[in-house]
């Protein structure tokens, strides 16, 4: 078996499983291919040094090799913070009107995926399957191409690809998006940002699409296909058994006081529609007093990318727009949100997700979205909750069974927390029936197999998306 090597900006160092470390479903995952397959996870230490060296810090933890480098602060600022976060995270999410676009952040991102190239190169043999994940490395491909590397090197996008006519408002996209044509195989979450991906392909670069989704361009064949990311449902479970989870659980369930709770988990991020979820979640109040006092939302948002302004701001308008609804609406007993800005053990997320009556993801573009699928995996199957999702969340297309929302609206979102309060337990189960269903389908491993196999060559492409 060849060897797997995953390349991502940041790492996930492994905590060693004897210590009971809790992890995300994708790290933990890619940890295990990692470990069956002898592989290593390359990527940025998350340190910087005053020049770069390219010295790598190989460490193994629980059978899993990581080889972590530390970059210059220039190189964060302009890659990272820059390129990255300012210019193609909003543009990928269809903000254009918060893209920045600095000649400095370009030059920095090519600059630090040739340092990942360098420093990777002599870690590769020839055998080994090269998988590279996110926005932030497109170019790497073509990078380890010139310096000889002749292996499977496979590229995953995390989140959505914007409709053409929004990618060329990037300058030099043609340049980028030519980068990957280096890639054996390029995975999106979805149909939906796979289209994308081939009508800007096949309009602006003139290359053609075959019907299982190979790219054909100046001679060159690209395979590409959807590969919707999951969660692993069994591991959620198990974090559910925990003694954290219980407790958790009951601490909210105890300040609800026979209340209905609604959930929202998000980092602190525009692309999650927090402030739009806010606005609805007071349209809600005006327009049902009856509900005053007898409902209650929990939104947990630790804060993200603080380095970058506009993340400054989201947080700003967001203590504003919790204490105005709070001033305009609280009793002496009751406050209608509680709005906390931390992380929390997944344990903790997860008995959390089983106290809440209403699970609210509410993205207004989310490449996947894997709060959704943990809401689901985390309810009573005899009395499971409702989750209220936004149709423009990729995670969408596999939980057509959710009440599917149009995040801007207001009023949608108002009606759709109405509907959820009063829906019969009968109609909850049988959706929840069908969303499980998805979930353990698309969990993790399928994900991953699914890529890894089509990136070998023993399948010749994705599996076709289900249709909702
Ligand atoms: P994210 O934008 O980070 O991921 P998401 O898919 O929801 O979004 O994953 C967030 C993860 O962080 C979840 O596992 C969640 O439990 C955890 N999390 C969020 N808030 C937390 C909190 N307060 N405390 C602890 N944990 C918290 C990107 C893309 C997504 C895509 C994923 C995976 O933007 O669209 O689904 O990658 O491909």
């Amino acid at each position: 078996m060849s060897r797997l090597i995953v390349i991502s900006n940041r790492v996930s160092t492994p905590k060693p499983r004897s210590s009971g470390g809790a992890q995300g479903g994708l790290a933990v995952a890619l940890a295990a291919a990692l470990r069956e397959s002898r592989g290593l996870w390359f990527g940025w230490s998350g340190e910087t040094a005053e020049e770069f060296t390219g010295q790598i810090n190989m460490q193994r933890v629980d059978g899993v090799t990581t080889a972590t480098v530390d970059l210059e602060e220039q190189d964060v600022d302009e890659y990272y913070n820059g390129y990255a976060n300012r210019t193609l995270w909003p543009l990928f999410h269809y903000r254009i009107d918060l893209a920045e676009y600095d000649r400095s952040f370009g030059s920095g991102y090519e600059r630090v995926n040739q340092r990942f190239a360098e420093t990777v190169a002599p870690l590769i043999e020839p055998d080994d399957l090269v998988w590279v994940h996110d926005y932030h490395l497109v170019p790497l491909g073509q990078q380890l191409r010139r310096r000889g590397l002749k292996n499977r090197i496979g590229f995953f996008l995390h989140i959505p690809w914007p409709p053409q006519r929004l990618m060329v408002s990037l300058p030099f996209h043609e340049r980028l998006v030519r980068s990957m044509l280096d890639y054996d195989l390029i995975g999106l979450q979805t149909e939906e940002w796979l289209e994308s991906f081939h009508h800007y392909v096949t309009r602006e670069l003139g290359g053609t699409v075959e019907p299982d989704g190979t790219i054909e361009i100046d001679g060159r064949r690209v395979k590409t296909g959807a590969f919707p990311i999951g969660i692993d449902p069994e591991e959620f479970r198990a974090a559910l058994a925990t003694d954290e989870a219980r407790q958790a659980y009951d601490t909210l369930k105890r300040s609800a006081e026979h209340r209905k709770m609604i959930i929202g988990v998000d980092r602190l991020d525009y692309s999650k529609g927090l402030a739009e979820r806010f606005h609805g979640y007071r349209r809600f109040l005006e327009e049902h007093p009856d509900w005053s006092g007898r409902v209650s939302f929990l939104q947990i948002a630790p804060p993200s990318r603080g380095e970058v302004h506009t993340y400054a701001h989201i947080r700003e308008d967001l203590d504003q727009l919790s204490g105005r609804i709070n001033g305009a609406f609280a009793h002496v007993d009751w406050v209608p949100i509680r709005y906390v800005n931390q992380g929390y053990p997944r344990a903790g997320l997860a008995g959390f997700y089983r106290a809440s009556d209403i699970g609210l993801v509410t993205p207004l573009r989310d490449g996947m979205n894997l709060v959704a699928k943990e809401y689901v995996a985390a309810q009573d199957p005899d009395d499971p909750g409702v989750l209220i999702l936004s149709r423009f969340a990729g995670a969408a297309h596999q939980l057509g069974e959710a009440l599917l929302v149009n995040p801007y609206s207001k009023d949608e979102l108002s009606d759709a927390i109405h509907a959820a309060l009063s829906m019969e337990r009968t109609e909850r189960i049988r959706r929840w029936e069908k969303l499980i269903e998805a979930v353990n389908r698309d969990d993790v491993g399928s994900w991953l197999r699914g890529f890894v196999e089509v990136l070998r060559g023993e399948r010749t492409h994705a599996p076709a998306e289900p249709a909702i």
